[in-house]
């Protein structure tokens, strides 16, 4: 991003031209960053809570009188069992320097409690690294060479706009684009085909693919023999997997199922590049960890990995020699044989703050610091995250640049700097260039970064080690290895300097094979699974929520819903924009002209979609968007700012997938009426 300053304030901000993946464009949202930075509500200064808790009552007080009220609990806290203290955190900034590196260091220091990061990418994470041993993949920049790209559980016209703009390249020089979606997203109506399959059952349409490919003979045996372990256990399991008992379990007539697989397995034979753009969208229900492996099994079958163009990308996370145990120093946390270290996940953060302490748990939750995440709205079954935030003996400080709806729950509230205040560097997921975050402006207000709050917090509990004088500068310049094979001589003064450096990738990373796995193979049978106990081979795990696995379940609440991101939000982040708010208009629940009929709904009706676990208000919207059977509710709003104080994660559970300890936020079933019908009804 390219800011221009005039006296102290940024007056315009734009994508840099210069840069080969963004070529200049910003998304939507990110293009309104400076309405955000100077927006009216911006914390600019530290806070004291004066009502209840979620009141979002405060008074202002000085960093100092912030900074000792803080050091003071935690200390006597860690005086009894430092792991009753939690840190939070998440996207809110996903730089190197503002995210997990001083803040960790500090929360080691203290012997916390560790949280392990969970909400978003594990249960994939841990499916692609079964397969193929780490998140490497295609390179974003090659897709436009590609003969074929399947979209699989992404939308990125939304969420992905500079993979959008390569794949949109593609089809302008005559590649075929096929969206795999419950949902007809921005993204599905653009492409030449659209499977849409019942949320959570991707494994099932990919072992589909799989008995098509043997069947019709569509391989390349010379790759499988020399680079794949375990074609004949995998033949066998294909086998059980005929076309038509897919359809039934996708939901699909099964010419579908016939059209893709033929599709990439002639398209690939011809000699041309087939591409998987494989996204978040399958990883969010039961077997989401399953249904990453599976697609990663697909482009050993055909060799597509032998052009640059062709193979599979989820992440390009692992491409970056990150410095993580430099940046993070576990070596600091103290050690009591009588307090093992413990993790809590961050996806079932309603029920852990709600749980007593006990000799398996271990100490009750006392005291939670927040910094880049918004929990009491992004985590699921967000009843029991805010019952939990509002426990009386609970100590939350935020470190925010607005009051959120977890902000709101804060003890003491901090303010935090963005991404124009402050400095930072970038590792990746989707490309391959390592980015510098150079300062524009000067902090607003009393604001300061992260990494300056733990630093001050640090010296606040009397911690000397030297690693607490590293600068911002010192972090970025620790961030990645420079006797790597990824970023050579890597140089912080440089990068700052230029912007941007990308990655030293080979073009087809695994032409020849060479897989990071143990065998040094992709493995369609993988040992590492059996011993982890889970099935060794591509197999398929409904959703907990669905007709096969929870009948009378299903009976209740018939509709799967499903609350993607909308295109004008980040996350939480951006909803108290208003012109993008503005755009979005109010939460909305996308439904069937058939589902919507038999419940005497129409366009534009008050509806309430309600389910075990709670009940939200949406305005309808009746369309074939939404295929039949399924509900979609464009997220993440802001609690407050929906006109009954929910979101979707009312209705989302704390159940995990079956790799990765990963939420099920897709795994959800509900009913749906007239919202006048709701005041008569108990809850
Ligand atoms: N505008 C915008 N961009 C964003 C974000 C944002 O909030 N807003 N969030 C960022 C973050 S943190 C992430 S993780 C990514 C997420 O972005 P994506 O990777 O695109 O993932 P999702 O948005 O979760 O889902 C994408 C699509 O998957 C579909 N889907 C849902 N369930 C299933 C399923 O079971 N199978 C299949 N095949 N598809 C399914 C949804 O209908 C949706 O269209 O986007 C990033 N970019
Ligand atoms: N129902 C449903 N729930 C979901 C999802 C979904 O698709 N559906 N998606 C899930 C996914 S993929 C993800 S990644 C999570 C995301 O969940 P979170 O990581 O909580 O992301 P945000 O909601 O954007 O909240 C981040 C907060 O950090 C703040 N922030 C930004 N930069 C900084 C900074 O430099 N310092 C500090 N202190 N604060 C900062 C922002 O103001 C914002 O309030 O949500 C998950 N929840
Ligand atoms: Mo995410």
């Amino acid at each position: 991003m390219l800011v221009t300053v005039e006296g102290e304030k940024a007056i315009a901000i734009r994508g840099d031209p210069d840069h080969p993946n963004t070529a200049g464009v910003l998304c939507t949202k990110v293009s309104r960053y400076l309405e955000r930075t100077y927006h009216p509500e911006r914390l600019l200064h530290p806070m004291r809570r004066t009502g209840p808790k979620g009141s979002g009552q405060f008074e202002r007080i000085s960093w100092d009188q912030a900074l000792t009220t803080i050091a003071d609990r935690l200390q006597a806290e860690a005086a009894r069992d430092p792991r009753a203290i939690l840190p939070y955190s998440y996207a809110g900034t996903m730089g190197v320097v503002q995210g997990e590196s001083m803040a960790t260091r500090f929360f080691n220091r203290i012997g916390a409690s560790k949280l392990d990061r969970t909400i978003c990418a594990s249960a994939g994470s841990v499916g692609y690294r079964y397969t193929i041993g780490a998140k490497i993949g295609t390179d974003t920049e090659q897709f436009e060479n590609a003969k074929l790209i399947v979209i699989w559980g992404g939308n990125p016209v939304a969420s992905n706009l500079h993979f959008w703009m390569r794949a949109q390249e593609a089809k302008r020089r005559g590649a075929v684009l096929v969206a795999i979606d419950p949902h007809r997203s921005l993204t599905a109506e653009k492409c030449q085909h659209h499977i849409a399959l019942l949320p959570g059952t991707d494994s099932a349409l990919a072992l589909g693919m799989m008995h098509v490919l043997i069947r019709d003979d569509l391989l390349d045996h010379d790759y499988i023999a020399r680079y794949t372990l375990g074609f004949e256990q995998l033949k066998q399991r294909a086998a059980e997997w005929h076309p038509d008992r897919v359809a039934q379990v996708c939901g699909i007539p099964v010419d579908q199922v016939e059209l893709l697989a033929q599709l990439y397995g002639k398209t690939a034979q011809q000699g041309e590049p087939v591409a998987i753009r494989l996204n978040y969208g399958v990883q969010r229900c039961h077997g989401g960890g399953m249904a990453v492996r599976n697609v990663t099994c697909l482009p050993a079958l055909v060799g597509a990995w032998r052009h640059a163009a062709g193979g599979v990308l989820l992440s390009s996370g692992d491409s970056f020699p990150k410095q993580q145990a430099l940046l993070e120093r576990p070596d600091i946390m103290p050690v009591d044989p009588a307090r093992p270290a413990r993790t809590i996940n961050m996806s079932t953060i309603g029920d852990d703050l709600l749980r007593p302490g006990s000799e398996a748990f271990g100490p009750q939750i006392s005291t939670v610091i927040v910094y880049n995440a918004n929990p009491v709205a992004v985590a699921p079954q967000s009843a029991k995250v805010a019952e939990g935030f509002a426990r009386e003996d609970l100590f939350t400080v935020v470190l925010e640049h607005f009051k959120t709806d977890t902000a709101d729950y804060a003890d003491i509230l901090l303010p935090a700097t963005t991404q124009l205040e402050h400095v930072d560097v970038h590792a990746t997921y989707g490309h391959l260039y390592i980015v510098a975050n150079n300062a524009a402006i000067a902090p607003l207000g009393e604001s300061k970064p992260n990494s300056e709050i733990f630093r001050l917090l640090a010296a606040r509990m009397g911690y000397t080690d030297p690693c607490f004088a590293d600068t911002d500068d010192d972090l970025a310049a620790q961030a990645f290895d420079p006797n790597s094979d990824t970023a050579p001589g890597y140089d912080w003064s440089r990068v700052k300097q230029a912007g941007w450096i990308k990655l030293t990738m080979p073009p087809a990373p695994f032409a020849q094979g060479g897989f990071p796995t143990p065998s040094g193979k992709c493995e369609f049978y993988s040992e590492t699974m059996q011993h982890d106990g889970l099935d060794p081979l591509p197999a398929y795990i409904p959703p907990y929520e669905s007709a096969a696995s929870a009948p009378d379940l299903a009976a209740e609440y018939p509709l799967a819903m499903i609350s993607p991101p909308q295109r004008n939000f980040l996350n939480t982040s951006f909803v108290n924009v208003k012109s993008l708010r503005d755009t979005e208009g109010e939460p909305h629940l996308e439904i069937h002209p058939i589902d919507a009929g038999v419940r005497g709904i129409h366009h534009g009706d008050l509806v309430r979609a309600f389910n075990q676990r709670g009940a939200m208000q949406f305005k309808a919207r009746v369309t074939d968007a939404a295929r039949q059977g399924l509900v979609v509710a464009p997220s993440i709003w802001w609690k407050k700012l929906a006109p009954d104080q929910k979101n979707a994660n009312e209705l989302t559970n704390q159940r995990l997938t079956d790799m990765g300890r990963a939420p099920t936020f897709y795994d959800v079933l509900v009913n749906v009426e007239k919202a006048n019908t709701a005041a008569a009804s108990p809850d």
